[in-house]
């Protein structure tokens, strides 16, 4: 009897055994594709669908600004294989030769694009040879309606931010980005994001020097929980992110200032340490294919220079105007550029606001 028992418990353990080999062999000959991409920035679901569908893993990570994406990448320990940088980053990586040249052979689905947008991402990467449109958008202001009263917000101006209604609350926060802090005070001062002469950034300054007062943190990620509970009441927000809460929250609302807006292009990059390009080119070709493009525009509020998703998408996104403003609000509005090193004028106009 004793004998039968240690047999039996001999057999379970190596049948334990086994199956804990089996397991991991599975799951380990699974290749691994390492994501970096804004926060809010893709349906969930995608990734899903696309792991089933490459039997992988993908690892995905967020990030809530360029500056801090830079960072991290730049890191040894840090290895991922697709990232999605704004255009001025684009040229600011490939400068660092940190991006593989993309292979259009393998791109089939890369004639979905629009043709005007590629044109548009020429200012950034010349050739359209590292970087692939993903989304683009517009930066404004979002509030909440129950502690922001309609004469306050009236104007439809970025002054919003200087209305004495807001002294000492305590209540407002601006992006941790340096070109759209700065790129805001340019625009409301009457210049380009991207004129970085003495007299407009003179002007951008003092102008920033006033919104500061109330200013009580730059951030790109908390003001989307923090309005909703009233821990701040006016932020910066790109219009997207704004329209994702909006849908939730009806307290909740958004504006495109009236004198323009900084513009921009969010783009997809393969980094040429990448451990396996094949699988980041199929996951490319997975999120150009139309009715991906369609589906994550739809989720995350953002246009996609996909022109056949854009072609199908329903008359409520193509309509709203904080999604596709008219040509007219279009034409105030200016596309972040690649300054090179002339950036470091608006980072250090940056630095002194958010130090002192
Ligand atoms: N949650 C997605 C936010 C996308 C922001 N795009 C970049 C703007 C760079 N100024």
């Amino acid at each position: 009897m004793e004998e039968y028992k240690m047999k039996k418990t001999t057999l379970i353990i190596a049948l334990g055994i086994l199956i804990a080999i089996l397991i991991s062999g599975c799951t380990a000959k699974k290749p691994v594709l390492y994501i970096f991409n804004w926060s809010d920035y893709i349906d969930p679901a995608l990734i899903k669908e696309f792991e089933a569908e490459h039997d992988c893993k993908i690892k995905y990570s967020t990030f809530d600004s360029n500056e801090n994406m830079l960072t991290k990448i730049k890191s040894a320990t840090q290895s991922f294989d697709i990232i999605f940088p704004s255009g001025d980053h684009v040229s600011i990586l490939r400068e660092l030769d940190m991006l593989e040249e993309l292979d259009r052979e393998k791109l089939s689905n890369f004639d979905n694009l629009n043709p005007q947008l590629l044109e548009k991402a020429r200012s950034f990467d010349p050739e359209n040879k590292y970087s692939i449109p993903y989304a683009w958008g517009l930066t404004g202001l979002m509030y909440n309606k129950t502690f922001v009263p309609e004469n306050i917000v009236a104007s439809g101006g970025w002054n919003i931010l200087a209305d004495s209604f807001f002294d000492n609350k305590n209540k407002i926060t601006m992006l941790d980005d340096a070109r759209e802090v700065i790129g805001a005070a340019l625009v409301y001062s009457g210049y380009s994001v991207n004129d970085v002469s003495e007299e407009a950034l003179t002007a951008a300054h003092e102008v920033l020097k006033v919104w500061d007062r109330n200013i009580t943190q730059f951030d790109s990620d908390s003001y989307k929980n923090e309005l909703q509970d009233g821990t701040t009441w006016l932020a910066q927000a790109y219009n997207g992110d704004a329209l994702q809460q909006m849908a939730e929250n009806s307290d909740l609302d958004f504006i495109l200032p009236k004198e323009g807006a900084a513009m921009w292009m969010d783009n997809i990059v393969m980094l040429n340490s990448s451990q396996n390009k094949d699988l980041a080119y199929e996951f490319i070709n997975f999120l150009l294919e139309a009715e991906i493009a369609q589906r994550n525009s739809e989720y995350t509020m953002y246009p996609t220079p996909n022109l056949a998703a854009m072609r199908n998408m329903g008359e409520a996104f193509i309509l709203n105007e904080l999604i596709n403003p008219s040509e007219e609000y279009l034409e105030k509005c200016y596309m972040i550029d690649f300054l090179g090193d002339e950036a470091r004028k608006i980072d250090s106009i940056y630095e002194d606001i958010k130090m002192n």
